[in-house]
């Protein structure tokens, strides 16, 4: 039984290895990638999600919708300090690389609609669209099996600010939507001290990954490249991988060894903790809307990304650019 989602996605970097995930898996069965604006410019995201399902030899056979080109409320804040352009500099004739005329939230709608309870969606950008699809429709809650949110940090440190992990920071009033819209399964990843402990790469683990010599090897180091010098700028010692966790632990529960049950609520009101993700462990007086993972194995899950970056694939378009020769 192969395990069906929806991938919500601000395609930059780690969001690419996500989506590989997603096409490569065994469990995996990716019905749609939906399109939320995030770590760098929208179009630009569009083409990363395209460049990747080339890589993987799979352009034109999963439906990119293309969702909220802001957030709900705030205006639109970029990574690209970190990520770049998102794919290293990639590049490929996008002559004829079509996206559906349906707008993502409205794929997110409908595709849950279809079987409801059956359809589980990923959601590793800022919430706006998810937020949007439950405000339209509130039958979407039910409708979606269970709702994988990679955000915040537990009571931890953020990323773009002191207090705020991107994703919240970027869109915080979605994710409170969110958190309070009923969902009956949502699972957190949060940035710390989760992707910190778990879920980085280092150099070593990269030198592996390069050694495979496949072309998705290539692909995951041009993409991962300025996020590499970024993270070590800041004192992180390799690249970090949250996107991948999120689908990893929908597709494969048994990489999670610790996890808890929480109320997370996500600050809006805020300047200096704009985006802080609060996650009551229990003992507030407030119900838990959620899980939160506190722990994965992080050898399998550099093991589990290894191997799918050894699939032989035969590229759907010639890639140029980045540090390759194609
Ligand atoms: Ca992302």
């Amino acid at each position: 039984m192969t395990i069906p989602f929806i991938l919500d996605t601000d395609t930059a970097q780690d969001d690419c290895v996500a989506i590989i995930a997603g096409l490569l898996d065994a469990e995996a069965d990716l019905r749609a990638i939906t399109m939320v604006a995030g770590n760098v410019g929208f179009d630009r995201q569009v083409r990363n999600a395209q460049l990747t399902l080339s890589a993987a030899g799979r352009l034109g056979t999963v439906p990119v919708h293309l969702g909220c080109r802001r957030p709900l409320v705030l205006p639109w804040v970029s990574a690209e300090n970190v990520h770049g352009d998102g794919s290293g500099g990639l590049d490929m004739d996008f002559d004829g690389a079509v996206t559906e005329a349906e707008h993502g939230v409205d794929a997110l709608l409908r595709l849950t609609a279809e079987t409801p309870g059956e359809l589980s969606v990923v959601a590793i950008g800022p919430l706006t669209n998810v937020a949007m699809a439950a405000v339209k429709d509130p039958t979407f809650v039910d409708n979606v099996k269970s709702l994988v949110i990679m955000g915040g940090s537990n009571n931890g440190r953020g990323n773009i600010t002191p207090a705020g992990e991107f994703n919240f920071y970027v869109d915080p009033h979605a994710a409170q939507v969110v958190f309070e819209a009923g969902f009956r399964d949502i699972t957190v990843v949060p940035w710390a001290p989760l992707t910190l402990n778990d879920a980085v790469f280092s150099r070593d683990q990269l030198a592996a990954i390069e050694a495979i010599g496949t072309p998705l090897s290539r692909f995951f180091l041009t993409v991962c490249g300025p996020t590499l010098e970024f993270d070590e700028s800041v004192g992180i010692p390799g690249t970090t991988h949250p996107d991948s966790l999120s689908v990893g632990v929908l597709l494969h529960p048994e990489l999670v060894t610790r996890a808890g049950r929480y109320h997370v609520a996500v600050e809006t009101g805020s300047t200096l903790t704009r985006g802080y993700s609060a996650m009551s462990w229990g003992v507030h007086g407030l119900e838990p809307n959620a899980r939160v993972i506190e722990a994965v194995d992080g050898p399998a899950f550099h093991d589990w990304i290894t191997g799918l970056l050894a699939t032989d694939t035969e590229v759907s378009r010639p890639l140029r650019g980045g540090r390759f020769d194609w």
